[in-house]
């Protein structure tokens, strides 16, 4: 009966930027488990682990995007980034409902601990390595004996369980309407989108990330520190760091994109932590969502910029001291990001995400036209100059991908 079940559309469009991947599909115990080998393999350094995360990453979004669930290996035929090891994982699910090489993983006592760490707010894999090399097995046993770390590790260790917790929907839209009231009055005009996961229809994130523009160009200056001390003076920053915008189009042009401290993009903006009030985890009506927009003045308040870190010093309370308090509030992972309206497309696409779309759209882009693409435009290198566009369609048509909304760019 080989015959009747369906296979892979052939030849299956190389990039995961020009099929459609939505959130629910029909691989998940597939996809679950190539994952965590590519989580696995992005933990270990080097250029090889790199390329093997990246590898089981494509092969999990292959499967993300099938219109059927996988019964047969042979459905595959045809399919790019499935190779011999990645039909040797599948063939073991499909056979036994567990591959031996991915439960192995999921049980390696390193890995497990470094699963754990590289969740706190504020720690890469380096940090993690660098806590379980001191023979440290919880989160519970860094915060004892770790005095080290700059205000994101400080509060993400002492905010841990919280910022664990992922951010409802309903959380996240509460947050947004809630900014966008404050906006009407420090810059009419100013449009606010929730970005990220939510954008593309997840139900819970890790965070909230808001993309701001003004459509007349230049309005946005000076935008994001007004907000800051609204959100200051009304209590609501637990800590966080504003960045300046570093962004010039030359450097669009050449090889190193990042930032100095190694950012991903170049827009001003402002990552942190947000007191949530607890009534913004319920529906609430809008008499009552706008009264009382104070977090109870229970706490001295932290600075936007040169955050915590100067306060600390001189503040009483440490981050540990705040956590333990009885509060109404819970800590909550923002992101804040500002964008002029002649990059606010790109800028879109790329805080939409996922990230995975992201890598291949790029990649695409470079390969197929020689085209530098990032969150604040594209590049023709050839010609040298930058293509804008005023839709996110545009930016679709202008590469010749077919158009997917966001909730079909969940690769
Ligand atoms: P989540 O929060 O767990 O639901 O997952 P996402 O997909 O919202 O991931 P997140 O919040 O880390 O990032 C949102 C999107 O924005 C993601 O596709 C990657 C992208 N992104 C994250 N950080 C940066 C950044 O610094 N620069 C740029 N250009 N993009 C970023
Ligand atoms: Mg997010």
């Amino acid at each position: 009966n080989q015959a009747s079940e369906p296979t892979v559309q052939s030849p299956v469009p190389e990039y995961s930027c020009q099929r459609s991947t939505p959130l629910k599909h029909h691989n998940s115990r597939f996809c679950e488990a190539m994952e965590l080998l590519q989580d696995y393999a992005e933990m270990r350094e080097g250029d090889d682990n790199y390329m093997r995360a990246l590898a089981w990453r494509r092969a999990s979004c292959v499967l993300k995007s099938l219109k059927f669930p996988l019964t047969n290996i042979d459905q595959l035929k045809g399919a790019k980034d499935v190779g011999k090891h990645v039909e040797k994982v599948l063939q073991s699910i499909l056979d036994h409902g567990t591959s031996d090489e991915v439960e192995k993983v999921r049980n390696d006592p390193w890995y497990k601990k470094m699963k754990i760490f590289t969740k706190v707010f504020g720690a890469g894999t380096k940090t993690a390595q660098e806590w379980i090399e001191k023979g440290w097995t919880t989160v519970d046993e860094v915060r004892q004996n770790y005095t080290k770390g700059d205000w994101r590790l400080r509060f993400g260790l002492a905010f841990h369980e919280e910022l664990m917790e992922l951010v409802t929907r309903l959380e996240a839209d509460n947050f947004t309407k809630f900014i966008k009231h404050q906006c009407e009055t420090i810059l009419p005009g100013i449009s606010v989108e929730l970005c990220g996961g939510f954008k593309r229809g997840k139900t819970h994130g890790h965070d909230i990330d808001l993309l701001f523009t003004h459509q007349s160009t230049g309005k946005e200056v000076g935008f994001l520190p007004r907000l800051l001390s609204v959100l200051e003076s009304k209590n609501l920053i637990l800590c966080g760091k504003w960045n300046r915008g570093t962004y010039t189009e030359e450097a669009m042009y050449s090889d190193s994109k990042r930032t100095k401290n190694n950012q991903l993009d170049h827009f001003e903006k402002w990552i942190g932590i947000i007191k949530f009030p607890k009534k913004w985890r319920k529906s609430i009506s809008e008499e009552e969502f706008f009264s009382d927009e104070n977090v109870s003045a229970d706490l001295n308040s932290y600075e936007d910029s040169e955050p915590a870190k100067k306060k600390l010093k001189t503040n009483e309370l440490s981050p540990e001291d705040i956590a333990a308090q009885s509060r109404s509030w819970i800590a909550r992972r923002v992101d804040l990001i500002i964008a002029p309206y002649d990059q606010y497309f790109y800028a879109l696409v790329g805080w939409t995400g996922s990230k995975q779309f992201n890598r291949d759209i790029r990649t695409y882009a470079k390969r197929t036209h020689n085209y530098a693409m990032t969150s604040h435009g594209l590049y023709d290198l050839t010609k040298r100059k930058s293509l804008p566009a005023k839709s996110e369609k545009e930016i679709f048509d202008i590469l010749g991908v077919p158009y997917f909304p966001p909730e079909e760019r969940n690769c």
